[in-house]
């Protein structure tokens, strides 16, 4: 057994590690993980936006086994969402412009979360508004409903002005944070999420937190576009749209690191191009006690289930039988040695691309255009 001690600035980070050879079973590792007032037996959830309200992951995944579904975000009232077209591939990655389209809070309440209630499914619920009194008032709809948290989105970036992207102000995210702890039940964990296009996330982090946010979810989408060459114009109705998937994954884990790093004892959900069990490893070991896994549910459906096997075998791997021994591990020091992985990294587990894709013609390799990738490697190997 290996004890740890301490990390530099006193916290403690003590945990038990077996050596090799001793490796846990799979399945003997316990994945419970703590956000706030809930503890969930999983740490794998789904991403707002990419799994609607979770019926149609149903048929691929054990909702009730993940650690819940949340859900696309709702409110006040219904939307219909940005002109089409709503999204663009890019390389590794996608660009959506959706514009919050939702059915209003009513409807949701009375159709998809009774729908997830009615199955088992843990619902977090995110919400979002044009004005602090609408999420106030989203936040007092929601009271006593059956969900096991409130994601507080403050960072589409499709909205119709900057102004109402209220994570790019600390007063502004704050007094949302605060007007939806007031509106909430005190035993309901309220987490913010968190847009990376600011200057200092450390700062929008906390104040959120001060203002009452059980924990944070970072990050929401990049704004990016993407021109067609063909019609020499935007590919998005919308002009700009919010960038996804594994483009966005070394920017959203140093999200995670920095926010870990500057509030060590705030639980945080990560999220951010997450496609195997060892992209969600990394983003434990960052700090986020647990994950979100989007963009891949587009492609391969059964991703939530997969990812959360996936970590559970890392983590057996690397002798740890506890998921909580590895959040916030990366940040100990150089010094501080813990048994390392079987493999270099990434090599012990299988390619996360499934053997075929539903409804694409035979030899249909990936739902990512990797042809600008393809092109460069050619382009360096003809150097
Ligand atoms: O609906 C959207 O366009 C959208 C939302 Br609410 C969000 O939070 N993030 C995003 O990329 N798109």
């Amino acid at each position: 057994m290996t004890e740890m001690p301490s990390t530099p600035e006193g916290r403690k980070m003590s945990i038990t590690l077996r050596r090799s050879g001793e490796a846990p079973r799979h399945s003997a590792v316990d994945m419970t993980t703590t956000l706030g007032s809930l503890t969930v037996p999983d740490p794998v959830f789904t991403a707002s936006g990419c799994a609607a309200s979770g019926q149609e992951l149903a048929p691929f995944n054990d909702l009730t086994a993940i650690g819940g579904v949340v859900t696309k975000s709702i409110q006040l009232t219904a939307r219909a969402g940005r002109a089409t077209p709503r999204m663009a591939e890019t390389p590794s990655g996608m660009l959506n412009s959706i514009g919050l389209q939702g059915p209003g809070v009513d409807v949701f309440i009375k159709r998809d979360l009774a729908w997830l209630e009615e199955h088992g499914v843990r619902a977090v619920v995110s919400i979002a508004g044009s004005t602090i009194e609408d999420y106030g008032k989203l936040a007092g709809k929601l009271r006593g409903k059956p969900l096991a948290m409130v994601e507080v989105n403050i960072s589409c970036p499709n909205v119709e002005d900057r102004g109402q992207v209220f994570a790019c102000d600390a007063s502004a995210a704050a007094a949302v944070v605060a007007a939806v702890r007031r509106g909430t039940a005190s035993g309901v964990p309220v987490f913010a999420k968190l847009s990376p296009d600011v200057t200092d996330l450390v700062s929008i982090a906390t104040a959120c937190v001060d203002a009452g946010a059980s924990g944070l979810t970072l990050i929401n989408t990049t704004l990016g576009m993407v021109i067609d060459t063909k019609t020499m114009r935007p590919a998005l109705a919308g002009v700009t749209g919010g960038l996804s998937g594994p483009a966005i994954r070394p920017l959203a884990l140093r999200c995670v690191w920095q926010v870990h790093q500057a509030l060590p004892d705030i639980p945080i959900v990560g999220v951010g191009g997450i496609r195997t069990g060892l992209d969600a490893l990394q983003f434990i070991l960052a700090g986020a006690s647990a994950v979100q896994v989007g963009t891949v549910i587009f492609h391969d459906p059964g991703a939530p289930a997969r990812v959360s096997r996936e970590l559970r075998e890392a983590l057996a791997a690397r002798g740890m039988d506890r998921l909580e021994q590895a959040i916030g591990l990366g940040h100990r020091p150089p010094d501080m040695m813990v048994p390392e992985a079987p493999e270099p990294l990434g090599a012990e587990l299988s390619p996360a691309e499934p053997e075929s894709y539903p409804g694409y013609p035979p030899g249909y390799e990936s739902g990512y255009d990797t042809s600008y990738e393809d092109e460069a490697m050619r382009l360096t190997e003809d150097a």
